[in-house]
């Protein structure tokens, strides 16, 4: 195996898995980069764009069975090397998707063989929620999640002191990061192992691309300013990109997500809210769903202070949220009116306490 492919993460895991997919004359390659044209890979030596075959095309059945960027892809090259055409998605370790709501419930691939996810958030406005759902969404898909918080620069020396303390409530790992004193960036530097991939995560304009630039030593990617008024700022990364930094470790800048959609949830939620799960155990009840049991040790432990009122809501609502979706098109769309219900409910009964 070329040197080339191991420094663009090729590990022995995947090399395992892919053997049996790999005949004589054909290559591997990683997808460094999807974008409306089409695909750009690399066989650790060179860079080339790359479509997919006809056979691969007639075969594709939805969505997941395409290429996404991370994916290791076996390939043939054609007209020395300037075009490689794809003829296998080899065998992925993680995979990063949303669900799409509609008619049938879609996936829109994110990237694949993921080893750290690191989700961003502005110091400035920090979405704890959201945050545990990506923690949910990154679990369930087997890689690991690490919070950074950004823009810290912004914050006063109270301001940043208050949000420790809030952090210090959760059970995530984080990083205080900014771009522009470089602040905690060396944190994360030092976090980084070579030939792990990282996918960058999080909305637009929270400055995924200029932590980026930052570790990478340049201002290579563009960056710019979010529309403060309407909140909607155009997504200035659009393409999903797969960058190799001097250090080994291997990049992934993805767009800012406005809405994570929905997914599918169920052992990403036991890893998130360990805290949560771990007390679990002790309900009196197998099937306690921990809203209302007599000898529930989950509201046991929120009643006492020992786990975060507001940490326990959200579990809840992700609870809800992923049994939910486990059901059926069909049921989902039969159930859809009684669920509005049940949260409405929820919220009375809350407001009630
Ligand atoms: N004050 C301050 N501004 C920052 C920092 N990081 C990024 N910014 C600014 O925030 C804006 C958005 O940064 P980007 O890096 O483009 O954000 P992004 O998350 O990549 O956005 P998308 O590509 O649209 O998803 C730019 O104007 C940056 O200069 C920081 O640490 N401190
Ligand atoms: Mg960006
Ligand atoms: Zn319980």
């Amino acid at each position: 195996m070329n040197n080339g492919l191991e420094r663009l993460g090729y590990s022995n895991w995947q090399r395992t898995v892919s053997a049996e997919n790999i005949q004589a004359g054909f290559s591997v390659a990683r997808v460094t980069e999807v974008n409306k044209n089409g695909y750009v890979v690399a066989d650790g030596e060179r860079e080339m764009p790359a479509e997919p075959s006809g056979k691969f095309l007639f075969n594709a059945e939805d969505g997941a069975d395409y290429p996404t960027v991370g994916d290791w892809v076996v390939i043939q090259t054609v007209d020395d090397h300037s075009l490689a055409v794809v003829h296998t998605v080899l065998p992925r370790k993680t995979l990063l998707k949303r669900k799409q709501a509609g008619r049938h419930i879609e996936f829109q691939l994110i990237a694949a063989n993921i080893d750290i996810g690191l989700v961003v958030q502005s110091a400035q406005s920090i979405n704890i929620n959201l945050l545990d759902r990506y923690f949910v969404m990154l679990h369930d898909g087997g890689i690991q999640p690490i919070a950074v918080f950004s823009k810290v620069d912004l914050l006063s020396s109270s301001e940043l002191e208050d949000l420790r303390s809030t952090l210090s409530m959760r059970h995530n790992r984080y990083v205080l990061i900014s771009s522009i004193t470089e602040k905690g960036v060396e944190e994360v530097t030092n976090l980084l192992e070579p030939r792990k991939t990282y996918c960058l995560l999080g909305q637009s304009g929270v400055g995924k691309t200029s932590l980026l630039n930052c570790l990478l030593r340049t201002n290579a990617f563009k960056v710019s300013e979010v529309r403060e008024k309407d909140g909607k700022g155009r997504h200035t990364t659009v393409r999903r990109q797969l960058i190799c930094l001097e250090s080994g470790g291997i990049f992934i800048d993805t767009p800012g997500m406005r809405e994570l959609g929905n997914f599918d949830i169920a052992d990403g939620l036991d890893e998130t809210f360990e805290d949560l799960s771990s007390r679990a155990q002790k309900c009196r009840f197998r099937d306690c769903t921990h809203t209302h049991e007599t000898g529930c040790a989950v509201i046991e432990a929120v009643e006492n202070g020992d786990i975060d009122k507001s940490r326990y809501e959200n579990f809840l609502k992700l609870k809800k949220e992923s049994e939910f979706y486990e059901m059926s098109y069909q049921e989902k769309r039969k159930k859809e009116k009684s669920f509005g219900k049940m949260v409405k409910n929820f919220k009375k009964i809350k407001k009630k306490k």
